[in-house]
Order: structure tokens, then sequence, then C-alpha cells
């Protein structure tokens, strides 16, 4: 088990108050918090080697350069790429779907079909509707029961030669579930459809391996893995990214410019037009050394114990329901008091210091599943604590006995 009082010591907000209280931060689904070794990584590039990369002879810029390099390859190993031109380094994993929503483009025709799941985030939606508006595909949905799990039936009987290409998340950011993606991939596949998996929300709670699950595309947000905001990483299989066109024109995704005609860059370089996010892409790399530092399986195990005990204390509160209820869920618990609004349950927490997202979550389909307005949603991470949960309960109970 982790030494979750040794961990917390690495994270300086988790120390401070709100509205007079310590701080329970419960809202790692929309963020995650920064250890300082990732802080620290921060500070020394702006302190001491500051300078744009790829461009320059000189010594910042080559030091630049290698640790952006490095941090390319810790990505490409922590998701068991092929090699480091499978990397795209992106500002999270909305500009990777749109990415690959884009260079599809070219790819489909009228009556071509796209599916996605009824639990997508919305950045796993609006592109995919862009795509179809710009080619005349159709977008088709895998449904899903009460429950908050995938119903894989409708999606297996409707494939055929039409359907180029499956969107799922890995994890539902909205409920917790954890997808059965290799059997949607499989799937797929046998159909000749190309899959992009979002892992937003799978990332930061386990392993996911890209050769083994034969994915052809997987998004990540570094903000979600204890990294900073604006960074990430696409993940795509080099037989598509060589098929693909460039995403955007700029510098550094050029081989050669004339007036007459433009050659493009190599990957991964080819997907990456303009200056990126230098130091954000370094302190991912640093993010994902803290994390393996601790152990993703180490993390899984801990995780998965305090949502149990989070689950049964808040299901203990009268009139509660929790949405999302599958056998297999990452530490992320929706639920609703009755006859009470989302919004005031996550007023008064804030009130008591309690920090958690209250709303749709950019899952809005999700919610007109269940014939709500939102939810209240809580998501733990590994330096979350029992006595954090109680403090939730508490704050819950207290809120349910105000507010109906
Ligand atoms: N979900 C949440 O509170 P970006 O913004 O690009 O880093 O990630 C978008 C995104 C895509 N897919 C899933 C499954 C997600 O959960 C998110 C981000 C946050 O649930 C903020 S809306």
């Amino acid at each position: 088990m982790l030494d979750v009082t040794e961990i917390r010591k690495d994270f300086p907000i988790l120390h401070r108050q709100v509205n007079g209280q310590p701080l329970v931060y419960l809202d790692n689904a929309a963020t995650s918090q920064t250890p300082r070794q990732v802080i620290d990584t921060i500070v020394d590039y702006y302190s001491r080697y500051n300078a744009n990369i790829h461009r320059g002879v000189h010594t910042l810029s080559q030091e630049a350069t290698d640790a952006y390099e490095q941090a390319r390859i810790k990505i490409q190993k922590h998701f068991g790429a092929a090699n480091t031109r499978e990397i795209i380094m992106t500002s999270g994993t909305t500009e990777g779907i749109n990415l690959v929503a884009q260079g599809f483009t070219g790819f489909l025709e009228t009556g071509d079909e796209i599916w996605v799941s009824a639990m997508e985030h919305h950045s796993n939606i609006v592109p995919w509707q862009m795509l179809c508006e710009r080619t005349g595909a159709r977008l088709r949905v895998i449904p899903m029961n009460e429950e908050g799990v995938l119903v894989l039936e409708p999606f297996k009987e409707g494939l055929s030669d039409r359907t180029k290409l499956v969107f799922c998340n890995h994890v539902s950011n909205a409920l917790g579930t954890v997808n059965p993606i290799e059997e949607i991939i499989q799937t797929a596949h046998s159909a000749g459809a190309a899959v992009l998996i979002d892992g937003a929300q799978a990332a930061p709670h386990m392993r996911a391996d890209m050769q083994k699950l034969d994915v052809d595309f997987y998004t990540v947000s570094a903000h979600k893995l204890c990294g900073p905001t604006g960074a990430g990483a696409l993940y795509g299989k080099e037989e598509w990214l060589k098929k693909l066109p460039p995403y955007q024109g700029g510098g550094e995704m050029i081989s050669e410019v004339t007036f007459e005609k433009t050659t493009y860059a190599a990957l991964p370089h080819k997907f990456e037009a303009g200056t990126p996010n230098i130091c954000g892409g370094i302190a991912f790399g640093a993010a994902l050394d803290y994390l393996n530092g601790i152990g993703m399986d180490q993390i899984a195990a801990y995780e998965a114990e305090l949502l149990s005990y989070a689950t049964e204390s808040l299901l203990a509160i009268e009139g509660l329901k929790i949405y999302g209820q599958a056998a297999r869920k990452t530490s992320v618990i929706s639920f609703n008091l009755e006859g009470v609004h989302p919004y005031d349950v996550g007023t008064l927490l804030d009130k008591m210091g309690i920090a958690v997202r209250t709303g749709h979550h950019c899952a809005q389909p999700v919610m007109d599943f269940y014939k709500i307005p939102g939810t209240i949603r809580a998501s733990f991470s590994f330096y979350n604590t029992r006595e954090e949960v109680d403090r939730l309960a508490q704050g819950v109970e207290k809120a349910r006995q105000m507010l109906s």
C-alpha cells in the first residue's frame, strides 16, 4: 500500500486552506494536482535553459531540445509505443482528437459511418460531427444501459464495409466506467475500421500499452497526470500517421519550402507546427517519472480501495443516488441528492473546503440519458485519504439537511 502521508508532502497545494478549512481536493478528473518534482522541473527550465528547440546551434537550445525529446521517449515508453515517431506532442486530448478528425477528411465520403459511444466527452463528439458535416458521413452511437455500461450488440450488428472509424473513451469522465476497449478495437478492426481511444481519464489510473491494445490512436492530457495544462500526447500507429495529412502548416513541420511546393518533415514533426509548449512537454515527462516512481499498479490498488470506501460511505446517505454502477470503474463517483440541484450541493461543499465538480461534466448526452441536469462528481486520486472521504460524506449529509 502507498505511504499517502509521505506522498502528500510532495503536493504543496494540498496543505492550503479554502474558506477557513483544510482543502479536500476531489476534482481530480477535471485536473490533477502537481507535485513539487514537476513544479521544480518547470522552475528549472525557465531558470536555466529556456530556449526554442530544434532550431538553434547554441547550448541552451540544444539542452532544451534534448530535454524535450527525452520527454517524448518517456511518453513512448510509458504508453508502450513502438517508437517516438508514433508520439505526437499536443496541447492535450482535445487537440489530439481534432488532429485525427481533420486528417480523416479526405478518407471519408457520403454514406460512410463513424461510431462513437453514448458516454463520450464533448471533445469526442463535436470533432466527429464536424467531420460528418465536411464529408457526408453518418454518426452512429453505441448505446449504454442504466448501470452506465456500453451495450455492444447494436454496434456489432451495425458494422459494415461503410464503417470507417470508431471512437470511444477508455474511461468515462462522467461515470468512471472502464469501457471494454479491447473488444471494441478487435470488433472494429474485423470490419476494417480504425479506432481512436480517448485515454484522458484512464491514463491517471492504469497503464495502457499501445502495442498490446493494437489501437490506432490514443490521446492523453498531461494535466490529468500530475503534469501541467496545455500539454499532452497523441499516439498514432506509424502506418496511419504516414497516411494522414498534416494538421497545421507552419515552421518545424516542413522539410523544404518553396512558393511552388512544400514537402513535409518526417514523423513526428510533420504534425508539430510552430513552437510547441516546450516546458509543458518536459514537465509532462517529469510527471510520468513521478507516477512511475510510485507505480501505476500501486496507484490502481489504492484507488480501488478508496473508491469502495467512498461508495459505501456515500450510499449510507438518505436519498443519494450514484450514476454509474459498472463492475469496472475508476475512482469517480457521480451522484445526486433527491430533490436537490447538484450546483447547490457543490456550492455548500466549497464553503466547507471540499472541491468537487458539478454539472454535465462536458458529457451532456450522459445527463440526457438519465434525464438529469447534471451530477455532483467526486473524483479521487492516489493522494486522497479515507479522512477526506469522511469529510466529503459529512459535508454531503450536512448539505442534504440544509437543502431538503
Ligand atoms: N475532462 C472533466 O472535468 P482536455 O481538456 O483536452 O485536456 O481534455 C478533454 C477531455 C477529453 N476526454 C475526456 C474523457 C475528458 O474527461 C476530458 C476532460 C475534464 O471531466 C474537463 S471537461
